[in-house]
């Protein structure tokens, strides 16, 4: 057989066209490729509804591949073991409830755990607005504004494009970047103690792995925060490198946001 290069550009081009086409109307937009990211995008996938992940990064995994300051393996604890369990990602209980995994195995599988389900990825791109209506108390997010990161990083001054959804999901990590630009560009209110941002605290693992599952809800109509961006948000601590916190972040978002969905 011989190759034609016209034809596997053709098939690029037909294809990626298909899926961003079949993107414009979504029902969740998550942004940002990390554990809560990945976790949601698998669980509301499997659940059936259309979902879309946007990574600025040419990488999916966000800050799970490099474990603790690049040694790559994972501690989740007992409560958070189960979405490894359930994805069959391997398991060695180190010390009585403390379970470490391979980064790398844990990254993989939950990604392909959730393209195989049908999340739409979209490597490579970054969400550089939302799209709002309303006035008042009656506003709410309906969409994402995606730029090419290539263009984003190059400075380049290029409009971006915009997607509808019903539901975001801010799972950028501990910059919460959508959701600093929601609060800057439209002087709204988040349902937070002050009504901002309340920004995310100093080490304490115990405290905030409990803390990024309560924390992990609607913080404006049409707006959920997942992870590390949900205790950056109601000003929690950080946790380092014990990931069961962000997987189960990644449960609760699905569930919540499933429920609404079903009304
Ligand atoms: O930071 P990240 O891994 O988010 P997470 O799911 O997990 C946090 C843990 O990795 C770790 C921790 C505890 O275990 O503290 O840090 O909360 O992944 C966030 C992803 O979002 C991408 C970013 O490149 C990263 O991969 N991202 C950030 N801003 C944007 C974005 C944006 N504006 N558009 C697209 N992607």
């Amino acid at each position: 057989m011989q190759l034609d290069e016209r034809l596997i550009t053709e098939a690029i081009i037909t294809e990626f066209h298909k899926k961003f086409c079949d993107s414009l109307d979504l029902d969740v937009a998550i942004v940002g490729a990390g554990p809560s990211g990945l976790t949601a995008a698998y669980k509301l996938s499997s659940a059936g509804y259309k979902v879309a992940l946007f990574e600025r990064k040419l990488s999916i995994g966000g800050g799970m591949w490099g474990g603790g300051m690049t040694y790559n393996f994972i501690v989740v604890q007992e409560e958070g073991k189960g979405v490894l369990e359930e994805i069959g990602v391997p398991l060695n209980e180190y010390a009585p409830g403390y379970f470490t995994a391979d980064a790398v195995t844990a990254t993989t599988t939950l990604a392909s755990k959730a393209a195989l389900a049908g999340t739409r990825f979209f490597n490579c791109m970054s969400v550089e607005d939302v799209a709002i209506r309303g006035t008042g108390d009656d506003q709410r997010v309906t969409g994402i504004v995606i730029n090419s990161s290539p263009v984003e990083i190059a400075g380049l001054h290029v409009d971006p494009l915009v997607l509808n959804c019903k539901y975001l999901i801010e799972a950028t990590g501990h910059d919460t970047e959508v959701l600093k630009t929601l609060v800057r560009k439209n002087g709204i209110r988040l349902n937070t103690p002050s009504g901002g941002i309340e920004g995310e605290r100093s080490m304490w693992a115990d405290k905030a792995e409990s803390t990024t599952v309560d924390n992990t809800r609607e913080v404006f109509p049409g707006v959920y925060v997942s992870g590390m961006a949900a205790n950056a948000t109601f000003g929690a601590h950080r946790m380092g490198p014990i990931f069961g916190g962000m997987l189960l972040s990644g449960c609760k978002v699905a569930e919540k946001i499933a429920e609404q969905l079903k009304k």
